[in-house]
């Protein structure tokens, strides 16, 4: 086994209860079948698959008061939030297989109080087409899976807020967006409110992927537990067709190989979260299987270096 790498924990979450379609019930066992945890074991890392946390079926119901299926959105993130946290507490690495994003409110509750009961400071790097800071008054959609960033920062139901702790689980200087393409217009104006670390696609274009992480990754040191909440829709629909929220102009093979080689060299990645795959709308599982080859990425796999 490598020194360098704690030992990991996979589980899945199988809902897709904050999301409009369905389908990313079906991710886990999709990521599964691309042998995810083969490949992070060929990485000379223990890895160890818990299997699936339970919850509440998808009541496929609408809004009620700005929210789609609140109460199961709890129920599932409650039981991603004892997954991680028991997991960090036994200092494992926990990797949450979604599922939608809205469980990313559970696991970064965990990572949250995990870094700070260790004293350490804490590092979010979202990558998405989305920035996910929706409210209840000014979603389009009622769904959670577009609200979890606001939620972890306070904005949001007290139920969902005061998961892990009571009050906000993240402050806007934790979080680091990239790959954003898609924001909502009174969204738009929230993420200005909040001054919310953005960067889009034009500023991925204009200064290139590598000075991006360079800036995202600033101030990342031993002392840091950096946390990677991956939304799979991030990745341009070219080669990531799988996903229920597809926004063209995403991030293209060769920028996402980059951007987890140079988070890999951080040493410091300390959870992560792998989201939105939804093979029914997949290719032969062709995103899976991308976000597995990002994923061995994430764990050192580069091409010059000795396997
Ligand atoms: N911003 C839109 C769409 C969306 C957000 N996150 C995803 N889709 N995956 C919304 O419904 O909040
Ligand atoms: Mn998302
Ligand atoms: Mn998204």
């Amino acid at each position: 086994m490598r020194a360098d790498y704690s030992p990991v924990s996979i589980f899945g979450v199988p809902t897709d209860v904050g999301a409009a379609h369905r389908g990313a019930s079906m991710g886990p066992e999709a990521l599964r079948v691309a042998n995810l945890a083969e490949a992070i074991a060929r990485r000379g890392v223990d890895v160890r698959d818990l299997g699936d946390v339970a919850g509440p079926r998808n009541p496929l119901t609408g809004p009620v008061d700005g929210y789609r299926h609140l109460d199961e959105v709890v129920a599932w993130n409650q039981a991603v939030f004892d997954m991680s946290s028991q997991e960090l507490v036994a200092g494992r690495m926990p990797i949450m297989l979604g599922g939608d994003h809205c469980l990313a409110i559970g696991s970064i509750a965990a990572v949250a109080a995990h870094a700070r009961a260790q004293g350490k400071k804490l590092r979010v790097l979202w990558l998405d087409a989305h920035a996910d800071f929706n409210t209840s008054e000014i979603t389009p959609s009622g769904n959670i899976h577009g609200m979890p960033v606001a939620c972890l920062c306070g904005l949001g139901p007290d139920v969902l807020v005061n998961l892990g702790a009571p009050g906000p689980a993240l402050k806007a200087d934790e979080i680091r967006q990239i790959g954003i393409r898609s924001v909502d217009r009174g969204e738009k104006r929230l993420v200005k409110e909040h001054g919310l670390d953005i960067y889009d696609m034009r500023y991925i274009d204009e200064i290139g992927m590598r000075r991006v992480m360079e800036e995202a990754l600033e101030g990342v040191d031993a002392d840091t537990h950096l946390h990677v909440s991956f939304d799979v829709d991030m990745l341009d629909p070219s080669i990531a067709p799988g996903t229920g929220t597809r926004v063209p102009g995403g991030v293209n093979y060769r920028e996402a190989q980059l951007m987890m080689e140079m988070i890999a060299d951080t040493g410091c990645m300390a959870s992560l979260d792998l989201v939105e795959v939804n093979p029914a709308l997949d290719k032969r599982n062709a995103t899976a299987r991308l976000a597995v080859q990002l994923v061995e990425s994430l764990f050192g796999k580069s091409t010059l270096m000795r396997d």
